[in-house]
């Protein structure tokens, strides 16, 4: 296997909680995922992201662990996991699991030791002080709270039950190393790191991202972990410019392969505020946006690829149109990503063109991301009507509803009431539905995807943006030695009018993919309809 194997691969998010429940307790499971890997397999993906599956209080849906030896019952157990990695193994796909460093559950025993006492041997993997500065946490509030046993505060970037942990106690680190391995021996294909970029902190410096010794603390993991195993390495970096991405994933510096950078998705907030103050796209923004992340990788290091996560809404109602063109627009938003150059990454439920949830009540919103801001929004005096807008756009829960997997009750993830409501659309959007229609989105992915296989342009070839201030229409080209791939993607209902300068005559045209059947070819007066998108090959 090549040592760069994952420029070559698509990666397939599973949020574990949401995607199959298998015994009908109203939670999605391990057996599950075993139980469709050969629905994963036609879509023809070779890398499974596995959301956590630890064991977990589930405050933060797994991202709070207990202990990173166990798998969590609500999912199954280690021999489910097991099987799990042997089973996609069989079929070529390898499992990336979830690495949550930067802080573990109030209730592992690191942190039931470290709050004992002051001079207990676990106090300095966490961090304590006497004194809280006005550093917040992610989840809304102070990131300091008081401890009444020790009468120290103790940080947490994310919610109370999940404390930092101290990264610049080499024993702390030693003791996630020792974690790692144990992980890479049963097999796994690599790792996925939840906010890495938190873990060169310097709280008493009001140092959250970026800190001074991050990439010291990576390149000594790499060392001690997956360096030579030759794994699948993606470090969420939402503080990532891409200077910042180059010193994570430049090859010669030995630290991750790749960054999920989060550029992209600031720009439908207004500036400067939080991304529940929403604001319309602008597609220049976006050309802006990601040719600058395109180009500045097209030598060393490497991008990720991706429009929707666990932690993001669902991109077909967030950029594309989910009532008229639903399906017209998830497909123009595929092919926009997946003809760039990098590692794409797919959510559960993408590759249908799953839209948000829409659901009335707050309620139905079980995220503690989502509680938090509708509390402290309200005291503040936001309308609930100006909340729950923010909350239908841009709502984590949009990504977590149980996915469709057919037309009968609970959408077949469970025969019981799952976890959190079911999108109310699973009738006409589901698996079933999508598996028996020739243009369904998902049949659009799975031709991207086996067309990066055939298509060496598609991995190697250089990015450059074309006609930069049209406010309608993204096109770009990818040139490889002499050959060219030209992706042209109205992004809006609006038709287009276009005339491009190719000398080329349309019989020397061919069309990779498009998503009409019967898309134009004559580039001096292209004509495209609602949401059209067609990679051009030339002959
Ligand atoms: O997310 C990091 C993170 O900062 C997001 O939670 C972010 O605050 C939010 O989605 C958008 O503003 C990672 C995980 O992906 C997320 O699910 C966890 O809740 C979080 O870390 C804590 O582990
Ligand atoms: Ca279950």
């Amino acid at each position: 296997m090549k040592n760069d194997w994952w420029k070559q691969s698509v990666v397939y998010q599973i949020y574990p909680k949401s995607f199959l429940d298998s015994n009908h307790d109203g939670i999605g499971d391990l057996k599950g995922i075993i139980q469709k890997l050969d629905y994963i397999k036609l879509l023809g993906v070779d890398v499974i992201w596995l959301c956590p599956v630890y064991e977990s209080p589930q405050v933060d849906n797994g991202y709070d662990i207990s202990d990173y030896y166990q798998i969590s019952k609500l999912y199954g157990s280690m021999d489910d996991m097991d099987t799990l990695i042997k089973e996609s193994k069989a079929r070529g796909i390898k499992i990336m699991v979830d690495l949550v460093v930067n802080h573990t559950s109030d209730q592992h025993p690191w942190f039931i030791e470290s709050r004992k006492s002051k001079d207990n041997p676990y106090r300095n993997y966490y961090i304590w002080s006497d004194q809280p500065n006005d550093l917040s946490s992610n989840f809304g509030g102070s990131a300091w709270s008081y401890d009444e046993k020790t009468k120290q505060y103790y940080l947490h970037f994310y919610s109370e039950q999940q404390p930092d942990l101290n990264w610049e106690n080499p024993d702390m680190r030693r003791a996630i190393y020792k974690m790692m391995n144990f992980w890479i021996e049963k097999g796994i294909g690599g790792f996925r790191m939840d906010v890495i970029d938190l873990i060169g902190k310097e709280p008493d410096k009001k140092i959250k991202e970026n800190g001074p010794k991050l990439h010291d603390y990576l390149k000594e993991m790499n060392e001690y972990t997956f360096g030579p195993a030759n794994l699948i390495t993606v470090g969420e970096t939402w503080g990532a410019t891409p200077e910042i991405g180059h010193l994570y994933t430049d090859a010669g510096r030995k630290e991750l392969n790749m960054v999920f950078q989060f550029e992209h998705m600031n720009l439908d907030k207004q500036p400067g505020k939080h991304r529940w103050d929403l604001k319309k796209l602008d597609l220049i923004d976006l050309k802006d946006v990601l040719s600058k992340w395109q180009d500045s990788f097209s030598e060393d290091g490497w991008n990720s690829l991706f429009w929707n996560n666990h932690d993001l809404p669902r991109i077909v109602s967030r950029w594309g149109n989910d009532r008229e063109y639903r399906e017209l627009s998830a497909k123009m938003l595929a092919t926009l990503l997946h003809g760039m150059k990098g590692t794409p990454f797919i959510y559960q439920g993408e590759e249908l063109g799953m839209t948000n949830a829409n659901f009335e009540s707050i309620d139905d919103y079980p995220d503690i991301e989502t509680q938090n801001m509708y509390k402290d929004r309200h005291a503040t005096g936001f309308s609930k009507e100006e909340i729950m807008q923010s909350i239908h756009m841009k709502a984590r829960d949009n990504a977590r509803t149980p996915m469709q997997w057919n037309s009968s009750e609970n959408a077949g993830f469970s025969t019981i009431q799952p976890w959190m409501k079911v999108n109310t659309n699973y009738r006409k959007v589901n698996v079933e539905q999508s598996l028996v229609d020739p243009d369904s989105v998902f049949f659009h992915y799975q031709k991207l995807i086996a067309l990066r296989k055939e298509k060496d342009i598609l991995i190697k070839g250089r990015y450059e943006l074309v006609d930069h201030d049209n406010t309608q229409v993204y096109a770009y080209k990818r040139i490889m030695d002499d050959q060219e791939l030209f992706i042209v993607c109205n992004f809006y209902e609006t038709p287009a009018d276009l005339h491009y300068s190719e000398g080329t005559k349309e019989e020397d045209i061919g069309i990779l993919i498009s998503n009409y059947p019967d898309s134009p070819r004559a580039l001096d007066h292209l004509l495209l309809r609602p949401y059209e998108a067609v990679v051009y090959e030339f002959n």
